[in-house]
């Protein structure tokens, strides 16, 4: 065990003023951190100026871990992980850095005997909303697994300078608006432009002999790019493991604008430094990918060949060879948009190191794994041959050469079975040719999994089929999890601390057993403990609503929470379908007894999503006409909180009375939202899809309302032949809030707003939610009927948290470790803390 903080402080006679843990030297750090960070005394300072003082205070306490850390895997040869990922969706540093540290009292002690507002310092960090959603959000939680289970590794993303953008909804539209996140700097970043790389684009190769006669390649490249890395420590709870993510901005390199310089072409110049910094300037705000586009292509090969190289420096900083380079590390992809690094590792390994190729590749193979995230066919990755040899004329030849070997293999397996050929190959042949990349990820890595375990079983009888006839045992399933460290004890501070009067702290780190509080379902002033702290979240929530966006909310009725990306497969516009089938009946009978109501949605949608925006809008008009009808009367309110993000997810999460999870069943990898509102004490109303069944297996089935078809029912209905019309004109209710879209009326009397979406479901509905929609409203009134037995609620609620041991990020980081990193904690000694000067 380590020691913990207290006990380390005892080891420094005089208290270091950056490592020093007691109120006075925590309050004269933030003093000092104002006046020499800063350059600015209190009466002039800036709310912001006071948080970047605090934020100081906490990353001067953590380095000494941090460089410990870094330390000890540099003198030993331990394995590391590398988990490689065009996103990190981190959230917020401070709260979390604190509670980590185990240090969150004290500080907060000594910024309020400053005279400071902690919550309103907290508030002011911006977050580094570095990610779409989901698999942004899981590359996050598995990074702090990976440090509180003391796991070696380094998270390799990219530093965009504009995130996620932020989210406004005007007029009931959403409005984006760049992310200025690094406007007033970024204090939990330590830029590394010693250790910076650089990375080569476009150009030709050319084939030469070396002194020994052997046949090699080089790549002539047209510009080069450097990668400038920035680091932040990633600390484990309550250990002394700070991990580093590290991720990398473009630079023009110096030598380059002053050759161009030097021949006077001042604007070439100029332009190479605006083309090279571009690359990671933005991030592309689709979840599901953009076909073609280059700045895309070429975001992913500068971070991967960036992230390559510098693991290749480090290796040989710890040895002589590259022969074992896949025992030094264990590479992720996160999807395939780092899937370009087989292309890249084969390259160095074989042009840039002399390796030859069958070795390379062996390396290449035992260093990968691959994870997919989406069964979506639209959602593929996959590059023009054009464009790509345009940009890596070297990657393309690889490939072409990866390609024949691996076919010749399929041939020997399969002779004469061209169609499973073709279906294999890593090149689309069948119209304009393209690079398939889930094919170079499957291909190049030995270990493939999926996100759920209805995910990965769709994975070997679908998308992947034929890489999973051939290598059956290169797959296996990693169900997702998420960190209880933010998604309890950080978001959750009132639960977690009635949880710890219970049971202790152990299940921080061990989440299984949140099982031991089952014994305190039966015990009513647990029950009553319980409620009142949702109670109290749940006013909190209101008046954050009230404050923020003028709107009243009851906290006293029931709160039906739907955040996360917009999306038709994931079907907000059921939920508002719902809505509408109620304010229908109240409508038709004004004393009708309902169950109060406050639905609350929040999400973006990506911006040339044309469906997805439009319903957002159908969302916010439903919600003027429902929050305005005096019939109504408080009954039901409908409320779209604009940009959702990490932070407002700590917000809603605990406040949550039902999780809405409610995707066409077959199309949600996983889902993780719906991990988090569980763990909060929300039921869930959900398909079975992705997790969700899961979590129905570990809650059990009589605390989950199941409803909808399932994926063999959807593959059959379609398969059949699906027709919305018969679904629309044999359920009149379902008939009556249809025709009540389209006749205008959310719409101020304009039948032509909402009749693309109207018709989209109509003529397709592609994601079968009229198949579904009955079945909705029935297990809604389900919940309707649960929710008025209070007794019964709670104890559903209870066991709901109680039974999310398995969705803990360090369940799914453990399997990993053991079934593909074979990766090994390690032990971080404590050095003594920086001495105070003599
Ligand atoms: C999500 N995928 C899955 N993609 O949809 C979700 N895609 O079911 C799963 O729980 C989660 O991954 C974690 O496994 C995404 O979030 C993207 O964000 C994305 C971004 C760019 C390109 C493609």
């Amino acid at each position: 065990m380590n020691p913990p903080v207290e006990t380390l402080q005892q080891t420094i006679k005089v208290e270091d003023d950056r490592t020093g843990l007691s109120l006075e030297t925590l309050k004269r750090a933030i003093a000092d951190n104002l006046f020499y960070i800063q350059g600015k005394y209190p009466a002039i300072a800036t709310k912001n100026d006071f948080y970047m003082a605090l934020a100081y205070t906490v990353r001067d306490r953590l380095l000494q871990r941090w460089l410990n850390t870094t330390e000890t895997y540099l003198k030993s040869k331990v394995k590391v992980v590398c988990y490689l990922s065009a996103e990190f969706l981190m959230g917020p540093h401070l709260s979390n850095n604190l509670v980590n540290l185990g240090i969150y009292d004290q500080v907060r002690r000594a910024v309020e005997e400053s005279g400071l507002d902690f919550v309103e310092l907290r508030e002011q960090e911006e977050e580094p909303g570095l990610g779409n959603g989901g698999l942004g959000r899981l590359a996050a939680c598995y990074m702090d697994s990976l440090a509180s289970l003391e796991i070696p590794a380094i998270g390799y993303g990219i530093r965009y300078e504009f995130g996620i953008f932020d989210q406004e909804i005007r007029d009931g539209w959403q409005i984006e608006i760049t992310d200025k996140w690094l406007r007033y700097g970024n204090p939990w970043e330590i830029e590394r432009p010693e250790a910076s790389i650089d990375v080569k684009f476009g150009g030709y190769t050319q084939a030469y002999n070396d002194e020994n006669g052997h046949y090699r390649v080089r790549w002539i490249p047209d510009i080069i790019v450097k990668g400038v890395p920035y680091d932040t420590p990633i600390l484990g709870y309550k250990v002394n493991t700070a991990n580093t993510l590290r991720l990398w901005k473009a630079e023009a390199p110096e030598s380059f604008e002053f050759e161009a310089f030097n021949v006077g072409d001042y604007y070439g110049a100029v332009n190479e430094k605006v083309v090279a910094e571009n690359i990671t300037k933005v991030l592309y705000p689709n979840d599901e990918p953009i076909q073609g586009k280059q700045l895309r292509l070429q975001q992913q090969y500068f971070f991967v060949s960036c992230s390559l190289q510098d693991m290749i420096r480090l290796h040989l900083h710890r040895q002589d060879s590259l022969d074992n380079f896949h025992e030094s590390f264990a590479v992720q992809l996160n999807d395939t948009h780092p899937a370009i690094g087989v292309a890249e590792l084969m390259r160095l390994l074989v042009d840039e190191h002399q390796i030859d190729w069958d070795r390379a590749w062996q390396i290449t193979q035992n260093t990968f794994a691959y994870t997919n995230h989406t069964l979506l066919p639209e959602a593929l990755e996959k590059w023009p041959l054009s464009l790509f040899g345009r940009l890596l004329p070297r990657h393309l030849q690889i490939i072409y050469e990866i390609n024949q070997r691996f076919l010749g293999q399929v041939r020997a397996k399969y002779p004469d079975d061209h169609q499973r050929i073709a279906r294999l190959s890593l090149i689309d042949e069948s119209g304009e040719k393209y690079i398939r990349m889930a094919h170079l990820a499957s291909v190049g890595s030995h270990a493939i999994n999926g996100v759920a375990a209805l995910h990965t079983k769709l994975l070997q009888q679908d998308v992947l089929r034929d890489f999973y006839e051939l290598w059956p045992e290169k797959f296996t399933n990693k169900t997702n999890g998420v960190t209880p460290r933010r998604w309890i004890v950080v978001s959750n501070p009132k639960l977690a601390e009635l949880i710890n009067r219970k049971i202790g702290t152990n299940w921080i780190k061990h989440l299984e057993e949140l099982k031991q509080l089952e014994a305190f379902v039966e015990d009513a002033e647990f029950r009553q403990q319980w409620r009142q702290i949702k109670q109290d979240i749940k006013r909190d929530l209101a008046e954050y609503v009230k404050k923020n966006h003028a709107i009243d909310i009851n906290p006293q009725s029931l709160f039906d929470v739907q955040v996360k990306r917009i999306h038709e497969y994931k079907r907000q516009h059921l939920n508002a379908l719902y809505i509408i089938t109620l304010y229908n009946q109240i409508k038709q009978n004004p004393n009708i007894d309902v169950v109060p109501r406050t639905f609350i949605f929040g999400g973006k949608a990506a911006p040339g999503y044309f469906m997805a925006k439009l319903i957002i809008k159908l969302i916010n008009s439903v919600a003027q006409v429902v929050n305005n009808d005096p019939d109504v009367r408080e009954r039901l309110k409908v409320v779209f909180l604009p940009d959702y993000n990490v932070r407002f997810g700590q917000r809603v999460y605990p406040a949550a009375d039902l999780s809405e999870q409610i995707s066409t069943a077959g199309k949600e990898a996983s889902g993780t939202g719906n991990m988090k509102f569980s763990m909060n004490g929300a039921l869930t109303i959900g398909t079975l899809d992705g997790a969700n069944i899961e979590i129905r297996e570990e809650v059990g089935a009589e605390n989950f309302f199941l409803f909808g078809l399932t994926t063999p029912e959807v593959y059959a209905l379609k398969a059949k032949g699906y027709n919305p019309w018969d679904y629309y004109h044999a359920n009149s209710q379902l008939k009556t809030v249809i025709d009540l879209i389209s006749s205008g009326f959310f719409s101020h009397g304009d039948t032509n707003l909402f009749r693309p979406l109207v018709d989209s479901l109509l003529y397709h509905d592609q994601y079968m939610l009229f198949a579904d929609y009955q079945s909705y409203v029935d297990c809604q009134e389900q919940v309707n009927q649960a929710y008025r037995d209070e007794e019964k609620w709670t104890r559903m609620s209870i066991l709901n948290a109680v039974r999310m041991g398995k969705f803990s990020s360090d369940r799914a980081i453990r399997e990993y470790c053991q079934e593909i990193w074979n990766a090994q904690p390690v032990n971080v000694e404590m050095q003594e803390y920086v001495q105070p000067k003599p």
